[in-house]
């Protein structure tokens, strides 16, 4: 059975909007996402008074739960935030996962998006600009690292099958190729590790960035993405393992041939393109039967899924494939 237990963040059933902020809170939403108005303004906003500091509790878990989508469900507790926003995979910072505090170097604007390779006409676009065409809603997804740990997180994005669309490839494009801005080293320090093909790239197959469940994430728990969970811009796509989800993207080529990617090229029989999780095909080096959920006790181990959970959204896609290394 699935069981889900309502976080501090989370709204309470009977607490009831009134309807003006019923009426606004689309707009204001993207308000937050886009930056351009704070919490405390917004507070004051929706109030009509003014507060001295902080945001309303109450309106802000408002803000959380009216976009969630109810579709996307979890069989375990939401992990704490001060677990998934301090226990980070993100190299460009350093190789280890103590990197939030030197992540908020970052500036995550302005921030340009470009569009390029197989597509009708290649352009680039601010963020602010491309989150104005897009429908934002949060979503609970479970994350599952390569490393066997794993985490539950409230998402807030929009699906990328709405960025494909403005995109428009072309016909034959067949993969989606994505890449991670390069700051200057004294930002991201992990760049001077020359021996590490940077940039930080990804890819998918086109038809994997069309499924419903591949999401593009600029929030989570009700707020920005920190920039060590990969501000402003990060995909998640949840019955991979982790290290698909790439963070901080800058760019999507669409292309026609498979493209190596920044782990496949360190070492592609541990980090294959396929990447899909699978309890019973184990990384060359340990076993994923079980998986660590991040902020639990260290032996308190749960079963890993089979796509990470996700089978039935994700398991027809792989029907006819054949020969290759579909789960590692
Ligand atoms: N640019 C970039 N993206 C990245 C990584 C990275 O090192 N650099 N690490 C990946 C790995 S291995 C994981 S598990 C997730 C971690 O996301 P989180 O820090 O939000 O948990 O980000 C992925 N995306
Ligand atoms: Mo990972």
């Amino acid at each position: 059975m699935l069981t889900k237990t309502r976080q501090s963040w989370e709204i309470s059933e009977n607490s009831i909007t009134p309807e003006n902020i019923y009426l606004d809170r689309r707009n204001i939403t993207k308000s937050i996402l886009l930056g351009s108005i704070g919490l405390t303004n917004l507070t004051s906003l929706m109030a009509g008074k003014a507060f001295a500091s902080g945001a309303n509790p109450e309106i802000q878990s408002f803000i959380n739960s009216f976009i969630r989508n109810p579709k996307y469900i979890l069989d375990r507790q939401i992990t704490p935030e001060k677990y998934s926003t301090t226990y980070n995979n993100y190299y460009e910072f350093g190789s280890n996962k103590n990197i939030w505090r030197r992540a908020q170097k970052l500036k995550t604007r302005p921030w340009t998006i470009q569009i390029d390779g197989m597509v009708e006409n290649e352009f680039s676009i601010n963020i602010e600009d491309l989150f104005k065409k897009v429908d934002f809603e949060e979503r609970l997804y479970r994350h599952r690292c390569v490393e066997a740990w794993s985490m539950a997180v409230p998402w807030i994005g929009f699906p990328m099958h709405q960025l494909i669309k403005l995109a428009k490839p072309t016909f034959d494009a067949k993969y989606v190729v994505m890449e991670t801005i390069l700051a200057d080293r004294s930002i991201m320090p992990g760049l001077r590790q020359s021996w590490y093909p940077w940039p930080y790239t990804e890819s998918i197959t086109l038809e994997e960035a069309q499924n419903e469940l591949s999401f593009l994430v600029t929030g989570m728990y009700g707020k920005e993405l920190p920039t060590q969970n990969g501000a402003p811009l990060r995909l998640a796509i949840p019955w991979k393992y982790g290290f698909k989800s790439i963070k901080s993207i800058v760019r999507f080529t669409f292309t026609k041939e498979r493209k190596k990617s920044f782990w496949e090229s360190l070492a592609p029989n541990e980090y294959g393109f396929w990447a899909n999780v699978n309890p019973d095909v184990s990384h060359p080096r340990w076993s994923q039967k079980t998986e660590w959920k991040i902020g639990g006790g260290k032996y308190d181990r749960v079963p890993t899924m089979l796509f990470n959970g996700y089978g039935e959204y994700v398991s027809h896609l792989y029907a006819n494939i054949k020969d290759e290394s579909l789960y590692r």
